[in-house]
């Protein structure tokens, strides 16, 4: 297998669609049940460069599996419902602690995805999207929408205070937050290739520097727990 030069996670609450969504750009469909084993990754060839894409199974912080996968990572997707606010909330209290072993230059993009089931719809091409695969989507598909595009604007900048990074030194938020449908496709090509751009000069950069650290898991050795004392 090639080695992948950089690694993109996944990350955020079950159910929002972190499967669809790689499954979509990767496939280039939909299904309506998709499950994630475990943690899965695709490797996707981008102009000359090997990157990995890892998806989560969003419990993972049970197990103290996600900072696993987010060690070393170039850049982290962040990834919500927009019809559920407490998904956007969870990636603040639950996820970003996990992007800790992330590289220290790692990339964040927030995104909002199941954008078809909003009252807006998906305004912009996903209309057209959806006009194009001739369906429409009836009125009552429609839950009303809870998050707005602000909210994640909002939560890019704290996650930049979290990781002491200068807003003038990484992408603006409004360059990193989406919004999605792994449904119609909406955006999700735009959302990856966007972040494949990003990560070509820190791939460089990274050679030139030397010997990469950042997709190695095979080191990784998992905190032994000692053994509890409470009923010695
Ligand atoms: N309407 C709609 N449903 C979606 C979308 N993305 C995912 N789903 C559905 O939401 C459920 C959870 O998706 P899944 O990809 O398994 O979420 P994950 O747990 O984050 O990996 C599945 O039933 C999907 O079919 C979307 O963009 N629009
Ligand atoms: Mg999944």
């Amino acid at each position: 297998m090639k080695k992948p030069d950089v690694k993109i996670v996944l990350l955020g609450d079950m159910n929002v669609g972190k499967t669809s969504l790689l499954h979509r750009y990767m496939e280039r469909r939909f299904q309506e049940t998709v499950s994630t084993v475990g943690g899965a990754f695709y490797l996707k060839q981008w102009r000359s460069y090997n990157i990995s894409i890892w998806d989560t199974a969003g419990r993972e912080q049970f197990h103290g599996l996600g900072s696993m996968y987010c060690r070393g990572a170039t850049a982290i997707i962040l990834t919500y419902d927009v019809n559920h606010l407490q998904s956007l909330v969870e990636l603040e209290d639950r996820f970003l602690s996990l992007t800790d072993t992330a590289s220290t230059d790692c990339l964040f993009a927030i995104v909002g995805n199941k954008i078809d089931l909003t009252d807006e719809g998906d305004a912009e091409g996903g209309a057209e999207g959806l006009k194009e695969q001739g369906k429409a989507l009836s009125g009552r598909a429609r839950a009303s929408r809870r998050v707005r595009l602000d909210d994640a604007v909002a939560l890019y900048k704290k996650i930049l205070k979290y990781r002491m990074l200068d807003e003038k030194e990484v992408p603006a938020a409004e360059e990193m937050c989406f919004e999605t449908s792994a449904k119609t496709g909406y955006n999700v090509d735009h959302v990856f290739e966007t972040l494949f751009d990003m990560v070509v000069p820190i791939i460089l950069r990274q050679r030139a520097e030397g010997p990469s650290q950042t997709v190695d898991i095979t080191n990784y050795k998992p905190v032994k727990r000692t053994q509890s004392r409470c009923c010695d």
